[in-house]
């Protein structure tokens, strides 16, 4: 089975070079997908200086469209989800996330940042608060299960695992070390970052009410995902 890494890129020009320096030449990964996102910075230029598949959206779609023009555009059944401002991603992480889907041990992988023993302890052995990790590894129709409306901007990490789960596929947390990525507030300014990240909160508290406790996505049919519109350099 071949491995496909997606990453869904929103102006990263600052990190973008060095995730895709070692994803390129991991001898795990088989093609690597940048999805720009309406980027305005050199996202784009920085992508096709490597040896990827780029795809230019020409409006920002949010990040879970911009995740699926990927996986609608990879050549693989293993999908490997990196966010484009990590730093530190390293051989070693790729391996502890994408060798136990391609080995059949899990279907999901999910590649979570080590907080320390008891914060880790209770966040996946307690399940305190949901695990949102961007960084994970899937068997394609583990993403392919998520209803389109569900797959729409931060709603995507939610959903996956909620799908997952209820459809009884094997889902794993794997705790990774020494692994960090910028914060909004860092990219935008204290404001905007907040403002930002107050947006992205509401919006995964709203989805987490509607998956597990109003499950809307029983009864309502669910609507074909917008196809927005990009540029695609080979
Ligand atoms: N903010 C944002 N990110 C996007 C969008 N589309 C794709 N992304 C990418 O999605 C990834 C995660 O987005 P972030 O905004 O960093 O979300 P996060 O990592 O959960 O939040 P932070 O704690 O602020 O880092 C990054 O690689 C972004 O470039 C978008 O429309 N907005
Ligand atoms: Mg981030």
């Amino acid at each position: 089975m071949g491995t496909t890494a997606i990453i869904a890129a929103y102006n990263e020009e600052k990190t973008l070079g060095d995730v895709l320096s070692v994803l390129t030449r991991s001898p795990l990964i088989d093609e690597v997908i940048v999805v720009s996102d309406g980027s305005t910075d050199r996202t784009v230029e920085i992508a096709r200086a490597f040896d990827v598949k780029t795809i230019a959206l020409r409006e920002n779609a949010g990040k879970g469209y911009a995740m699926r023009i990927g996986v609608d555009n990879a050549a693989n059944d293993v999908l490997f989800f990196v966010d484009g401002d990590m730093y530190n991603v390293s051989d070693e992480h790729i391996a502890t996330l994408v060798l136990p889907v391609v080995e059949d041990e899990c279907d999901m992988n999910i590649g979570v940042r080590n907080r320390g023993e008891i914060l880790n302890f209770l966040h996946l052995k307690m399940q305190c608060g949901p695990v949102l990790s961007g960084i994970r590894v899937m068997r394609r129709e583990v993403f392919e299960m998520v209803p389109a409306p569900y797959q729409a901007r931060y709603k995507i990490e939610a959903a996956l695992n909620c799908f997952c789960s209820r459809s009884g596929y094997r889902q794993r947390h794997t705790v990774i070390h020494n692994l960090n990525h910028v914060i909004k507030e860092s990219k935008r300014g204290l404001f905007d970052g907040l403002v930002s990240r107050g947006a992205m909160m509401r919006e995964v508290f709203l989805v987490l009410l509607d998956l597990h406790v109003f499950e809307t996505w029983r009864t309502t049919p669910t609507d074909e995902a917008p196809v927005p519109e990009y540029d695609l350099f080979e």
